[in-house]
């Protein structure tokens, strides 16, 4: 019997990508030059540009943070009511409902992409319901399509949470082009950042009026103050930041593309491990993560022994998204959450497992990795 080794150093899920001290510190000169910090400097301006044109979109606003953008989001849209969104995300997408006096509904999800149902969310409408706020989870597109016809019926607004797809395409149309608004996350810990980060893009010009005021304090001029805005801005050290990650991030695609082919390739005959999932022909991935699902009754274990012995090799992967955001204690109460309501979703997190993804791990990185999953198998 061969015993398999773990890692001398511990392996993360993931591992933020960093520039050259030498870029950073050039880009902070021309800061500190120019002597502005922050409030719509010059690097925030440059940020906006090449970040609208990269994305393919043609309104793009920066912000300090994913979740105040989302935030933002919905005040920008006047949302109210009840608002159908997935259980199957990150505590920010329920989070800003909340916030905004908002009752999240929770939908079930796919069993394949994990994504919102699109086909459930109309048996979900009542007259409460004013949008739909739809996950692309681990950047796999949800069915746009679907929704979009949805949400035309009943006359709702559609907002998508892209955090997980920067850089994501649908037949060459930019994923932020979508719905009515779509949010991304610049989080250190996503294939591109601004270290903390994030934006807003949608097609409508005085759409970007309001949300350039919402995120200044509801600030017009020294003399007008015309909404109860809040402080969303994007500092110049952060878009400065950014911009040298934009010379990145194609690279980090390509190296966690060939990373996924070798997990696809070494898990492929696995019984009871579940692939990342593949998205439709049309699509451009930006493969910024990898997740599988552990079927305990074929692979023999479940996804929480494999989660805990990993680290006894020193692998920290992650129960992304486990819990379920309808069975934290602020949201079990909701008609939604009941338990039996969602066993897509319910089944999804008891089985996910995010597995490390980073282009400073090698192949063989990878296929350790594989090796020792494999071994767990009973
Ligand atoms: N919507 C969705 C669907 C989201 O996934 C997120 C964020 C949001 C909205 C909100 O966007 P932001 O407001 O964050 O812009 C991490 C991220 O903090 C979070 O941004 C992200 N989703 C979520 C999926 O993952 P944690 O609590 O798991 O992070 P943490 O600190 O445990 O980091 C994960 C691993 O990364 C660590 O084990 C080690 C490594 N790491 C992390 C950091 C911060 C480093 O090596 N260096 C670092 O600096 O939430």
């Amino acid at each position: 019997m061969t015993t398999v080794k773990g890692f001398d150093k511990p392996i993360y899920v993931t591992r933020p990508v960093f520039p050259t001290l030498d870029e950073v510190t050039a880009k902070l000169r021309e800061i500190w030059d120019s002597q502005w910090l922050t409030n719509n400097g010059p690097q925030h301006q440059a940020l906006e540009q090449e970040l609208t044109r990269f994305l393919k979109v043609p309104y793009l606003s920066l912000f300090n943070n994913g979740t105040i953008a989302l935030m933002v989001a919905c005040q920008s849209l006047r949302l109210s009511g009840d608002v159908i969104t997935t259980p199957f995300t990150f505590a920010a997408t329920p989070h800003v409902l909340s916030w905004n006096n908002i009752r999240p509904i929770f939908c079930d999800i796919d069993p394949v992409t994990m994504n919102i149902d699109a086909g459930r969310i109309e048996s979900m409408i009542t007259p409460q319901t004013t949008a739909i706020l739809a996950v692309h989870v681990f950047g796999i597109p949800c069915d746009v399509a679907t929704i979009q016809s949805v949400a035309d019926k009943y006359g709702l607004r559609v907002v998508y949470d892209a955090a997980h797809a920067f850089g994501v395409e649908i037949a060459g149309r930019g994923i932020g082009t979508f719905g009515d608004i779509s949010m991304m996350s610049f989080h250190a810990t996503k294939l591109y950042h601004t270290l903390e980060g994030g934006a807003l893009m949608h097609g409508d010009k005085n759409l970007k009026a309001r949300i350039d005021l919402l995120k200044n304090f509801g600030i017009k001029n020294e003399e007008e103050v015309v909404m109860p805005g809040i402080n969303g801005k994007m500092n110049e050290v952060q878009a400065a930041v950014g911009r040298i990650m934009l010379g990145y991030v194609e690279a980090e695609r390509e190296k966690r593309r060939q990373l996924g082919a070798v997990y696809d390739e070494e898990l492929a005959d696995v019984p009871g491990i579940t692939l990342m999932p593949k998205a439709a022909a049309d699509v451009k991935l930006n493969h910024q993560y990898y997740v599988i699902r552990v079927d305990e009754a074929a692979f023999g274990r479940s996804r929480d022994y494999v989660y805990d012995e990993f680290k006894k090799y020193n692998v920290f992967a992650r129960k992304y998204f486990h819990p379920l955001c309808s069975e934290f204690t602020c949201y079990r109460q909701l008609p939604s959450a009941r338990a039996g309501e969602l066993p897509v979703a319910e089944k999804t997190g008891r089985e996910v497992l995010s597995m490390p993804m980073y282009g400073g791990l090698s192949a063989d990185d990878v296929r350790k990795i594989c090796g020792i999953l494999k071994s767990f198998r009973r």
